[in-house]
């Protein structure tokens, strides 16, 4: 932590230079700390507005945060932070944030709440969760979550006795992703992934909008690639702002992009257009894999993408001339059309043939490095081995799904599910089909939603926990696998709000009320982190000064003669072919299925990210809601001229079950968007009238879903067989 004066700090943010433009733009609290004396505290810590959790510097005078910085020691950010992250105090600000415990007294959807002290909340989770495990076991426990928090209440459930925890950023996101690379390479590309973009010769983007979907710096990355000569290839239904940099942007007809993929390994393979050194050295099953694809011509793709058969070529024997230098990346969420494992195996088995795995420029080889979980800690009790496991359907589900505990809650099969701790997801809007959801919540004996908001979840809980926001709490400790291995601490700038808490201290007093105290030894956050950090012989001091400390120690990103990498496939090669697959009777190569096209008048609902919101995380932000206060309806001008709409007017949609949506949205005309879809970005519709800047503000697409497919390999939902009639009110 350091110190600087109010006369430094205006010279170093510009402000001393802006004049009559600083009153419009800043907060109250930087205002009337510029007119005092106070010395500003420069306070080290992360940013948790997404999941990228770039290191982040906040200025704090007079006891509040009146500005935050990106931190240059952090990788994930470089010294930047993105427009969400630059709108940390609409975060902490918000004044419509949870403030003290509650207890629902009335019925879960329709809550009479009553608001309670921290004893009376933890006292009466604590007592219905010892019924729950007398009666059910502890299995029937499970815990939802997403965020740095999460790491104290999976510690909390495993203690507890129950090892069901999941999140919706497997099933309903990167799962199928990771499940595709980690049958190929036997690794997946992780999270930051490992993408070279910086050094890339090549870049292909198949529904990956970087830039839009605001991964900071990975979207320096790419623009630094492009800056040196990269070509870049954007396959998208919508000319996205990566797209409109790109050298061919191709307008796929959506769930089309495994007939191209295919069509791209076939020339690959047949015209030996792939690097067979590399092949040979680390790969098997090319033979195998090169008979698969053989009907998979650049004709047939033509017909099936409407993308012209030479177009297809062009770009196969472009990319190909740039390898291994070359990255083709389906991006993060691929939870698309229920065959998406197979898709994204497709994705992984371009970028070997091209040799890219572990090559400058393609995906390099990540830093070792890692710091022990807090040492001394008792075992976890033993789980029962004759329980049926909960995904046993899908054979490669590498975490557990979402819908198969909602499932267990709504059938009591394979086991009883009776308890739900939910930590930072709004699960309302997460999974797929809310009436599912709701008819699980129903079935519970205990919803528990632990928060920073009134989100949509928060409705349905039987007792409602605040946290208190990053910028006011000690968290677990971010690690980074980049080239080199990264420590981030997580401190807080100032103290929390109201009654919220941070997770360390919650899960720690429920522990006690429970008899598992124990496993919860730490005095507070700190020292949590202080003791972690000398097990791994981290100076604490110093990670507390900067907020991030790296290690260039095992750091070796390419393959050399020296540094082989290693493939953990049951070959310890790259996999061409999957035995793995075939003993389960899946295709060991990818083959292609046709998806429904909308007929009849309906449009595909397509969605996305915008670069100021996540999720629905950021829709209440007043930072970011004054630039982006809805979501709108592209719609493509050809399109609405023929249904008569006109620009900026409110409409609503209607699926093909005939569901109106209740609320509306505005068109926005377009041509940079397919005759046959709408375009909407993900996080808005909120129900939750105590959000007061969110509610009711634009549509969320998943409110439109019909149903969704589940993927055969790992579970995960496909959500983009979304049909929509658009609907004129009045
Ligand atoms: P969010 O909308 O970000 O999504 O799924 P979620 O993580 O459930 O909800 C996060 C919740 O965390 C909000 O209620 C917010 O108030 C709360 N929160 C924010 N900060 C904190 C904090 O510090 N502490 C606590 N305790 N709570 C906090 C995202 C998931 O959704 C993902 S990763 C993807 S990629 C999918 N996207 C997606 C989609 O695009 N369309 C559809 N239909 N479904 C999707 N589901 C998936
Ligand atoms: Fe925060 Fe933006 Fe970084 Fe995400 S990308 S962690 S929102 S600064």
């Amino acid at each position: 932590m350091t110190k600087c004066t109010r006369r430094s700090f205006l010279k170093i943010s510009g402000v001393a230079t802006a004049g009559v433009s600083v009153a419009a733009t800043m907060p109250e609290q930087f205002l009337s700390w510029a007119e005092s004396q106070e010395e500003l505290k420069q306070v080290p810590t992360f940013c948790e507005l997404c999941f990228w959790n770039c290191g982040l510097i906040a200025k704090v005078a007079n006891g509040k945060v009146i500005k935050v910085d990106g931190n240059p020691l952090s990788e994930r950010g470089r010294g930047r932070l993105c427009g969400r992250g630059n709108a940390a105090l609409g975060s902490l600000y918000d004044p419509d944030r949870l403030k003290h415990p509650m207890i629902n007294s009335g019925k879960r959807g329709e809550p009479k709440w009553k608001k309670a002290s921290w004893d009376e909340a933890l006292g009466l989770i604590a007592r219905k969760l010892e019924t729950i495990k007398e009666k059910h076991g502890p299995e029937a426990v499970a815990l939802f979550s997403h965020g740095t928090g999460g790491a104290f209440w999976k510690h909390l459930l495993k203690a507890y006795g129950s090892s069901n925890y999941t999140a919706p950023s497997f099933a309903q996101c990167r799962g199928p992703r990771d499940v595709g690379f980690t049958l190929t390479f036997g690794a997946e590309v992780g999270s930051p992934e490992f993408y070279d973009f910086s050094e890339s010769r090549y870049i292909v983007l198949l529904g990956s909008h970087l830039g839009e979907n605001a991964h900071n710096s990975q979207v320096q990355d790419i623009i630094k690639g492009l800056d040196k000569g990269a070509k870049l290839c954007v396959v998208d239904p919508r000319l996205s702002n990566i797209a409109a940099k790109a050298d061919h942007w191709l307008a796929i007809r959506p769930a089309t992009d495994l007939a191209l993929l295919l069509a791209w390994i076939r020339i690959i393979v047949t015209e030996e257009l792939y690097d067979a050194d590399y092949l040979k050295a680390y790969a098997t099953g090319l033979p195998e894999l090169k008979a698969a694809v053989q009907e998979y011509t650049p004709e047939w793709a033509e017909k099936e993408t409407e993308i012209p058969a030479e177009t297809i070529v062009r770009v196969a024997f472009e990319l190909a001339s740039r390898k291994p230098n070359v990255i083709i990346s389906g991006g993060r969420f691929s939870a698309w059309y229920g065959d998406d494992a197979q898709r994204s195996r497709a994705i992984a088995l371009l970028n070997a043939l091209l040799g890219a795995w572990g090559r400058p420029g393609g995906i390099y080889l990540p830093a070792g490095g890692g710091v022990p979980e807090y040492p001394g800690l008792p075992e976890y009790p033993e789980h029962r081995e004759d329980l049926p496991k909960l995904d046993a359907a899908y054979p490669f589900a590498a975490a557990q799904t979402t819908t198969s505990i909602r499932n267990a809650a709504i059938s009591g099969q394979p086991h009883a599910m009776k308890g739900w701790l939910v930590y930072g997801c709004n699960l309302i809007k997460t999974m797929p089909d809310r009436t599912e959801t709701i008819k699980a919540i129903r079935n519970l004996d205990l919803l528990v939603a632990i928060d920073i908001l009134p989100a949509d979840i928060i409705q349905w809980a039987d007792v409602v926990l605040p946290e208190c926001t990053y910028l006011e709490r000690h968290d677990t400790l971010s690690l980074g696998k980049f080239k080199q291995f990264e420590v981030s601490l997580r401190q807080p700038a100032v103290e929390p709000m109201w009654e919220s808490k941070p997770s360390w201290w919650i899960t720690r007093e429920l522990a006690k009320k429970m008899g598992l105290d124990a496993y919860f030894p730490w005095k507070d956050g700190e020292e949590y982190l202080r003791t972690r950090c000398e097990a791994g012989g981290i100076d604490f001091t110093e990670l507390k000064q900067k907020g991030v400390i790296s290690s260039a120690a095992k750091s070796a990103p390419y393959i050399t003669p020296l540094n082989q990498p290693e493939f953990a496939t049951p070959s310890g090669k790259i996999e061409l072919y999957s035995n793995q697959l075939s003993e389960k009777g899946l295709d060991p190569v990818p083959k292609y299925t046709r998806h429904p096209q909308p007929t009849d008048g309906f449009l595909r609902v397509l969605y996305g990210r915008s670069p100021l919101h996540t999720f629905s995380r950021t829709t209440n932000n007043f930072m970011v809601t004054d630039l982006i206060p809805e979501n709108y309806l592209w719609v493509n001008s050809k399109t609405a001229l023929k249904l008569g709409l006109t620009n900026g007017q409110y409409v609503r949609l209607e699926n093909r079950t005939g569901f109106k949506s209740p609320g509306t949205i505005k068109v926005r005309y377009t041509q940079r968007l397919r005759e046959d879809c709408v375009y909407m970005v993900h996080g808005f519709g909120i129900h939750s009238r105590e959000m007061t800047r969110a509610n009711n503000r634009g549509i969320g697409d998943e409110e439109m879903l019909a149903g969704y497919t589940v993927d055969p390999l790992m579970g995960g939902t496909g959500m983009r067989h979304n049909f929509v009639k658009i609907v004129k009110e009045g």
